[in-house]
């Protein structure tokens, strides 16, 4: 069996769960930069990422991924297209109860398609407000021609974000084939 390495990006907004989600999926002790939050307005959470994350994990088949966290502030907007350097792809994670979730989808989606067009989208946060219906993600996506694969995940949950990975994985895959 050929082992084969991948590196998957997790972009997104501010709490949207990246570092949660590596964390939920990897197989050794993530090596991170968190710090104190000192973005209120942004967003309340105690910490936020600074600095890369990184982590791994091992799926069924022997092909290993390599996780990479970007900080989902704009100030840092300058590292991700470093952190995307030689990635199969960006999981964007957005937040559904932030108060604009489509404007954050538009803007995370514009600033890391540049770099790599292979994108996977993970909603979140969707328990916390279900009053806001989900339908609003594949409208905006069919009006603007993107068919990127979409899927409702909590970050906390290893198999949600597990499956994140597998739909990056195979699209790779396949497109490696065609
Ligand atoms: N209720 C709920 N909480 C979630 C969900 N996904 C993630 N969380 C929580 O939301 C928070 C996300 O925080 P982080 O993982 O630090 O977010 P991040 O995207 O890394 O944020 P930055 O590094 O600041 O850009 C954590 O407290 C998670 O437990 C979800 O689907 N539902
Ligand atoms: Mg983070």
């Amino acid at each position: 069996m050929i082992l084969q390495q991948y590196k998957i990006v997790f972009g997104g907004t501010m709490g949207s769960g990246k570092s949660t989600a590596i964390r939920a999926l990897s197989e050794i002790e993530v090596v991170g930069s968190e710090a104190v939050n000192t973005d209120a307005e942004a967003h309340t959470k105690a910490h936020t990422t600074v600095g890369i994350e990184y982590g791994e994990i091992t799926l069924g088949d022997g092909v290993k991924v390599g996780l990479y966290g970007t900080p989902g502030q704009d100030r840092f907007d300058f590292i991700w297209s470093v952190i995307c350097k030689g990635a199969i792809g960006t999981i964007l994670l957005i937040d559904h109860q932030a108060e604009n979730p489509l404007e954050d989808l538009a803007h995370y989606i514009a600033a890391f398609r540049n770099t790599n067009q292979n994108i996977v989208i993970g909603i979140t946060h969707v328990d916390e407000k279900i009053e806001r219906p989900t339908l609003i993600y594949r409208d905006w996506l069919e009006q603007q021609d993107c068919n990127y694969p979409l899927f409702f995940v909590d970050a906390r949950q290893q198999e949600d974000v597990l499956l994140l990975v597998e739909a990056m994985v195979s699209s790779t895959e396949v497109n490696l084939l065609s």
